[in-house]
């Protein structure tokens, strides 16, 4: 799980040009990309289901030709009709013990943790196999983000001695993610800094020779 963690895409059609995901995604998994997380979601975003899960379903089996993880956000039935990978949610989501229990038997489960109790007590649940740290910085691709944390939060979950994987989320770009990884993230998960790269592919380069 750490190495899949590494550089980790979250996006969906509102985060890309033209609404090209399959396009952009393909892209990115021949560059490097280490895992992906289909997040549709927020201003722009596909609304009609049909058109989510066929979007959904080509995003899975262009992952599954480059051998990368493919994980929903959210939306556990989505998860399920496609045998994803993994499923990520949040702390206001559903129930991370639901999710657990309709999930975790087939599939990887990952958390969103905002603050250091957050992280702890999910370090004591049975079932999750890896928290999403953030925002650490600023982020201008989720409206309602929590205030950045900075990189204390991931200092301070090591020091508490949580060994759960760990991938930090928001705002991280190649200017930051050596302080991202030195405070003790396995990964850096990112929209923007992909999504809006001027160089992908030499980006995700560099994000991957830091990661790695
Ligand atoms: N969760 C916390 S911050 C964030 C999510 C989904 C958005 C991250 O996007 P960016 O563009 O990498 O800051
Ligand atoms: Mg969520």
């Amino acid at each position: 799980m750490r190495q899949e963690l590494a550089v980790y895409l979250v996006a969906g059609t509102q985060d890309v040009a033209k609404g090209n995901l399959v396009g952009f995604l393909e892209k990115a998994l021949q560059a490097g990309i280490t895992c992906f997380q289909f997040r549709e979601k927020g201003v722009g975003s596909l609304t009609d289901r049909v058109q989510i899960i066929e979007m959904a379903w080509k995003c899975q089996l262009l992952c599954g030709r480059y051998r990368v993880p493919f994980f929903v956000n959210d939306d556990i039935e989505l998860a399920l009709i496609l045998g994803a990978d993994g499923i990520h949610v949040g702390q206001d989501d559903r129930q991370i013990q639901e999710v657990i229990a309709l999930c975790g038997a087939k599939m990887k489960v990952g958390l969103s943790v905002s603050t250091v109790e957050e992280a702890v007590v999910a370090s004591r649940m049975e079932g999750i196999d890896y928290l999403g740290a953030g925002p650490i910085f600023a982020t201008r691709s989720k409206s309602d983000a929590k205030a950045p944390s900075g990189v204390v939060l991931l200092k301070q979950m090591r020091d508490l001695g949580i060994t759960l994987p760990v991938v930090a989320i928001g705002g991280i770009t190649i200017e930051n993610v050596d302080r991202v990884l030195q405070a003790g993230a396995d990964g850096v998960a990112v929209i923007s800094a992909l999504t809006r790269a001027t160089e992908l592919k030499g980006d995700i380069k560099k994000f991957k020779g830091r990661c790695v």
